[in-house]
């Protein structure tokens, strides 16, 4: 590869739009040569701001692009797995937006292509192991001075859902954040699932259970409790509680300036996912990039996908029976031992 690689960003999106700048704006080392969108409209919209970016709308005509050096994927997790096998077959490297696929079946086909390459090409988009609070509480946990992870209390808030939200999307859109953060941060799978509704809040459209409740049994034992709650109106708030034997950690509060004024004090909260893992965002897309300029591999890899694709599925199923389920993965192949 030359010292800038050409990417094509697949899907224009909400992400996708927000890849594209950011690879313009603030990611050294990458240019973007083309947006592509079933939706032109969509595509030339991103690109009118990108000078040498093109429009596309096919998505194969992309991949056989002799300046296109890597890929994006950024259009909605049921359309990943046939794109994903196509940049494969062109051993292109790929920057997956979660999920990886919708379940531990089609996951696995992909891990299987993978495999065939013998090397891995595909990191997945769980920005949040590049965001600085999360990486400092996995270096205190992996550190061993508080002891041993014994709990995690996480909420994952965000201000209001679209109409469109259901319950498997609380699943499969946010809720894959916690399945892959807890595998992160405990550094071993989850073994179990269960999920509790209660009281639902009166600003969720038609029949989404708002919130829920999200329990988990890692491996060893670690418990783990999430809040979902896409509705919440106050903003969004991604937080996580570690209670280990020797003390507690804290991540995740918003931490900008504190104002007092006119009798009152308080400070801001994110609006969005945009603001809070901004940064984060930006390290994940800027370490790909250095990544695949030195020709070597370090982030969340398709078996990561994968695993939140079982967890996912489990979730699901979770939420229909009320009971606790089960988590198999089956055995780790060696091309994703670390
Ligand atoms: C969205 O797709 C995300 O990835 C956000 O991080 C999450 O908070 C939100 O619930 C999802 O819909």
């Amino acid at each position: 590869m030359q010292n800038s690689v050409g990417v094509a960003i697949i899907g224009a999106g909400r992400m996708g739009s927000e890849h594209a700048r950011r690879l313009h704006r603030r990611i050294s080392g990458a240019h973007v040569v083309a947006v592509v969108d079933i939706d032109r409209s969509r595509a030339d919209t991103v690109v009118a701001d990108i000078p040498g970016a093109e429009a596309e709308t096919d998505v194969a005509a992309t991949l056989a692009r002799s300046d296109v050096d890597a890929i994006i994927l950024a259009t909605p997790g049921f359309l990943h797995h046939e794109v994903l096998l196509e940049a494969l077959a062109h051993d292109l490297p790929i920057l997956c937006e979660k999920p990886l696929t919708p379940d531990g079946k089609s996951a696995r086909t992909v891990l299987e292509a993978e495999q065939q390459l013998g090397r891995r090409r595909i990191q997945v988009g769980f920005m949040r192991r590049f965001d600085r609070d999360y990486r400092q509480l996995r270096a205190r946990i992996e550190g061993g001075t508080l002891g041993l992870p014994l709990m995690l209390h996480c909420a994952h808030r965000n201000p209001v859902a679209p109409a469109t939200f259901t319950d498997e999307m609380m699943i499969h859109d946010s809720v894959v954040h916690e399945f892959d953060t807890v595998r992160y941060l405990c550094g071993e799978e989850i073994s179990e699932i269960q999920v509790r509704s209660g009281r639902l809040t009166q600003n969720a459209s038609g029949k989404l259970r708002d919130p829920q409740q999200i329990l988990m049994k890692t491996a060893s034992g670690v418990l783990v409790d999430v809040e979902i709650f896409v509705n919440a109106q106050l903003g969004y708030q991604v937080t996580t509680q570690a209670v280990l034997e020797q003390g507690v950690i804290d991540i995740g509060g918003d931490a900008g300036a504190l104002i007092q004024q006119g009798g009152h004090w308080g400070g801001g909260i994110n609006p969005g996912f945009e603001s809070r893992f901004g940064d984060a965002f930006d390290q994940e897309v800027q370490t790909w990039v250095q990544n695949l300029l030195a020709d070597r591999f370090d982030g969340p890899d398709a078996w990561d996908g994968y695993a939140a694709a079982v967890c996912c599925e489990a979730g699901v199923k979770a939420q229909h029976s009320g009971q606790a389920v089960a988590v198999e993965l089956g055995e780790r192949p060696p091309l994703y031992r670390r």
